[in-house]
């Protein structure tokens, strides 16, 4: 759809009070800064017949199959009718309640078991209500792989149905929606911020970081670095990066991502002083050579940072063992940390710990990645922490958006950190990214936090900023800037009152 026609789309929407801002008391018993009424639009033609239209284009543009269509009762109904109208499609009506005469069936129209039907609905939250129109229209022998939406909140639902299987496509995401009344001047930045933060906070599924609630709900105990170093459990990889981060006032990780040994050597060399972890992909440089590793461990030492090579092994513990210790990189003789997906179960763990173990090495489990739509689910992620509880003399901590294990020796590191310059406050989404699904992302799906969420609200340890710095014009100036905002959140987390 082409931009302005959505441009004109939400403005219209909001002249109807079809979407509001205040405080609104949701079923859930939230109190919300925006809400959506868009039963109203029944009162307009015309924006019905181009909602209707919009939900048809975003089926078409998706290359959806169906044989039928079904609008979730009771706003999605006549938006189903005029699509099934007006496009020549057969339509179901799901009842809420059986009639308790007749056929007590609860869907109305002539159903073919096997025939695939679209659902179209008007707001999505958790996906609940488009779930259990789908379990009413599966139970009937239909099938369903997609639904329509005019506006998703963005709170996880496309995540939960994605795990049922379907696939939401929203006409409009409620970040497009904020960056256009914020462009358009119809509410100002704090609005916009405060609805942004709600639905950040009030996430309803578990799948990839933006759609997580954070399986550590209570509160865990808060301490410093310092401390956390002084700790008999700690590891000594922990400690030393804890320590160090103290001293350097750093709880910065700079993801180094260059294709060229010179490059990342002299980025080793000028954010050294400011970094407590350099992050490498060391399979993507093109001219690696075995001196690599001597020196980049030589600047970890003059600058009194840790490297950390992105491995994310995945394999047997068999493999993974030569994967550490041989071959063209031998990460092992100069990485102090690396990282591992859970995904083989203990043996990778076993079979890296067998090499790292008597190096002095440490590992950090993936519990979460920041790409959208990741598979990775709450019980996934809390059998992660119970993996790294199993091997606390190798593991210790996680690649995760947000605290996943309330143990103080665990650290958590954040990859997907971005920053507007000059501030923290989180992106809003540029026109351009319409229809995306999160509120800052590049184009293959990596999704942002800023540095305060990330240390803030989600409880992390370490941020990993990759192309926020390495991006940028003056890498120095961006990290310094990474720097104080990292700690600043830190300090603001220890002290909140200060
Ligand atoms: P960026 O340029 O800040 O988007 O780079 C992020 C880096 O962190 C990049 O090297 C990724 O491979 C890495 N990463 C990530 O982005 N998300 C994850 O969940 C994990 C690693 Br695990």
């Amino acid at each position: 759809m082409a931009g302005s026609e959505l441009h004109a789309l939400i403005l219209k929407l909001h002249d109807v009070q079809a979407v509001k801002f205040g405080l609104f008391k949701l079923k859930t018993g939230l109190t919300s800064p925006i809400y959506f009424d868009l039963r109203v639009i029944i009162s307009y033609p015309e924006l019905l017949k181009q909602v209707s239209s919009l939900l048809y284009k975003c089926a078409e543009d998706a290359a959806a199959e169906f044989d039928c269509v079904c609008g979730v009762p009771y706003t999605a109904l006549p938006l189903a009718t005029i699509i099934c109208s007006t496009k020549d499609y057969p339509m179901l009506i799901r009842r809420k309640e059986a009639k308790d005469y007749g056929t007590k069936r609860l869907i109305e129209g002539n159903v073919r078991p096997g025939d695939v039907c679209l659902i179209v609905e008007d707001v999505v939250t958790s996906g609940g209500s488009v779930l259990e129109t789908a379990q009413v229209l599966q139970a009937e022998g239909l099938k369903v792989t997609d639904a329509v939406v005019l506006l998703d909140r963005e709170q996880g639902g496309g995540a939960r149905l994605k795990a049922e299987g379907i696939t939401l496509h929203p006409v409009i995401s409620i970040s497009t929606l904020l960056s256009v009344l914020l462009g358009a001047g119809r509410i100002d930045e704090a609005t916009c911020h405060s609805v942004e933060k709600f639905i950040q906070e009030n996430q309803t599924f578990s799948a990839g970081q933006q759609d997580v609630s954070p399986p550590v709900k209570k509160k865990c105990e808060e301490l410093s670095y310092g401390k956390r170093a002084a700790l008999s459990g700690t590891h000594p990889v922990a400690s030393r990066l804890l320590r160090l981060m103290e001293q350097k006032s750093s709880n910065l990780c700079v993801s180094a991502d260059v294709t060229r040994t010179e490059e990342l050597l002299e980025i080793a060399e000028t954010l050294g002083p400011l970094i407590c972890v350099l992050k490498t992909h060391v399979d993507i440089l093109q001219d690696f050579s075995p001196e690599v590793g001597s020196r980049l461990k030589e600047l970890a030492e003059r600058h009194n940072f840790l490297i950390f090579e992105d491995r994310k092994f995945a394999d047997i513990g068999n493999t993974v063992k030569h994967q550490y210790e041989g071959g063209l990189y031998q990460i092992s003789s100069w990485a102090h940390i690396v990282n591992a997906h859970t995904l083989p179960g203990p043996g990778v763990v076993e079979g890296l710990q067998a090499v790292g173990l008597p190096l002095g090495r440490g590992c950090l489990l993936i519990g979460q990645m920041s790409s959208r739509g990741s598979l990775i689910t709450t019980e996934y992620t809390q059998a992660v922490v119970k993996m790294a509880n199993d091997y606390p003399d190798f593991v210790f901590g996680f690649i995760s958006g947000s605290k996943i294990s309330c143990k103080p020796e665990h650290i958590h590191m954040t990859p997907g950190v971005q920053m507007q310059s000059g501030g923290t406050r989180s992106f809003t989404v540029k026109l351009s990214t319409i229809r995306s699904n999160s509120p800052a992302c590049d184009d293959l799906g990596q999704q942002y936090s800023t540095p305060d969420e990330v240390i803030g609200s989600k409880g992390s340890d370490i941020i990993i900023v990759g192309r926020g710095i390495i991006g940028s014009a003056d890498r120095l100036k961006a990290a310094e800037e990474y720097k104080r905002a990292g700690w600043e959140a830190y300090l603001n987390r220890l002290s909140p009152l200060s």
